[in-house]
């Protein structure tokens, strides 16, 4: 029997869970949500062993253990940081959290020798990579199919890059995202004024207008496949505020004319701590009543979700079976742990089916997407494994061919059906 036709009862756990395991360690995965860049970005792009070591979890990490004072830590230069972080976390004490294990598993799968722990070494074999054959050897590691970078046109140093040539590159799609725009309006709109848009602070029908003109010129120029916010735990709609007014009379009207989601990224608390720069930030449990309100009011809108707090998962999972135009996406940030993603991927898949996107890596440095979806395929796989195991427990029988169709769904299909959908 061929091994799509192949077909498992409650008779057959070993070729269940040899099916499950197969199909999501094979599909090829759509990362809906990262930092990286195509090469053409220059170095913006991040990647190697030093920007592995320097990724800012393991710079919050690496303080906790050291008791080197900040500003002396921040004079090094990154190759001195990476050094410090190495010794620190991985040769006096064990790299036992998930940040340090990744850069132990993106070693392991581009075939380093981890058991040697010699960053010279490490540092050798990166040097002696390119840049654009080195994103095909990770993405081809990493079983991706495509990735969504994050574009900011507030960035001056990606701005640059868009105005210049660029020519896309179609494994990297790009995605309008807009903080500044949406946390910061009392500053954001006089560089919307520089660049030539016809704006006031006090948002006026002009203003509005020039916002919504200015949206659509930058996801024109980014071939945005959604607009994007990560937005602080008291963010609240209805409100009167800057925010709210440009959410509902600029991005809405703009999203629906060109049919693409809105992302809104809840919870975070940006620089808690300035000290540490990016890796500052930290997370409070969020007001999902505003989710409610903007997905009841745009019907025709689509909302992609994510909160930052451990504490809002279940709650955000009962509204999204309220709402069929909000997709909840990732376990994001402090949540993208084997203990979490575990924990919140089986709570959407008995609460919402497999109507999610479970997982997306959020990777700042190219190789991150390596250990990030390398982890997250095993615990989906687990996951998943459980459920099928619990149907046909009950008699149920399922097809390899669905186990595969289910795994693509999960990891890519639900994203482009979402940015397809009409609704
Ligand atoms: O707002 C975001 O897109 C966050 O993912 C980042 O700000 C954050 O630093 C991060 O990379 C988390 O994984
Ligand atoms: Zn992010």
């Amino acid at each position: 029997m061929s091994e799509t036709k192949k077909t498992f009862s409650r008779n057959d756990a070993v070729g269940l869970r040899a099916a499950v395991n197969n199909a999501v360690k094979k599909t090829l995965i759509t990362d809906m949500h990262t930092h990286i860049y195509a090469p053409d970005f220059g170095d913006l792009l991040l990647w190697g062993i030093d920007e592995l070591l320097t990724y800012h979890y393991l710079v919050a990490e690496f303080f906790r253990l050291s008791d080197m004072p900040y500003e002396q830590f921040w004079a090094l230069s990154k190759p001195q940081q990476a050094e410090v972080i190495w010794q620190t976390l991985f040769i006096e004490n064990s790299p036992i959290s998930e940040a340090c294990r990744g850069v132990i598993t993106v070693l392991d799968e581009l075939g380093l020798d981890v058991s040697s722990r010699n960053l010279k070494d490490y540092r050798a074999w990166f040097a002696a990579q390119e840049t654009a054959s080195h994103m095909d050897r990770v993405f081809k590691v990493a079983g991706l199919k495509c990735a969504v970078m994050t574009n900011d046109p507030f960035d001056p140093l990606e701005r640059p890059v868009w105005e210049g040539d660029y020519q896309t590159d179609e494994r990297l799609h790009g995605v309008l995202r807009i903080d500044p725009l949406l946390n910061a309006w009392g500053s954001s709109y006089e560089m919307l004024k520089g660049w030539g848009y016809d704006v006031e602070g006090s948002l006026n029908d002009k203003s509005k207008a020039e916002v919504r003109r200015f949206l659509t010129d930058w996801i024109k120029r980014f071939k945005a496949l959604y607009m994007a916010v990560s937005l602080p735990p008291d963010f609240t709609l209805p409100e009167d505020s800057p925010r709210a007014v440009i959410i509902e009379e600029c991005i809405i009207p703009v999203a629906r004319e060109f049919n693409i989601p809105f992302a809104m990224m809840i919870g975070v608390t940006r620089q808690v701590n300035p000290q540490l720069r990016l890796a500052g930030d930290s997370v409070k449990p969020s007001r999902l009543d505003s989710l409610e309100y903007i997905c009841a009011k745009y019907p025709q809108n689509k909302f992609m979700v994510t909160t930052l707090s451990r504490e809002d998962q279940h709650t955000l999972c009962v509204t999204a079976r309220k709402f069929r135009n909000m997709l909840l996406f990732g376990c994001w940030w402090f949540l993208n742990t084997p203990s979490i993603i575990q924990e919140m991927t089986e709570m959407r898949l008995e609460m919402l089916g497999p109507s999610i996107i479970p997982q997306h890596s959020d990777a700042r440095v190219l190789d991150q997407v390596i250990y990030k979806w390398s982890h997250s395929r095993e615990i989906i796989a687990k996951v998943l494994r459980h459920k099928y195991a619990d149907l046909v427990a009950a008699g149920w029988v399922v097809s390899d061919a669905e186990i595969k169709r289910d795994a693509e769904q999960l990891l890519g299909g639900n994203f482009w059906r979402f940015i397809d959908l009409e609704l």
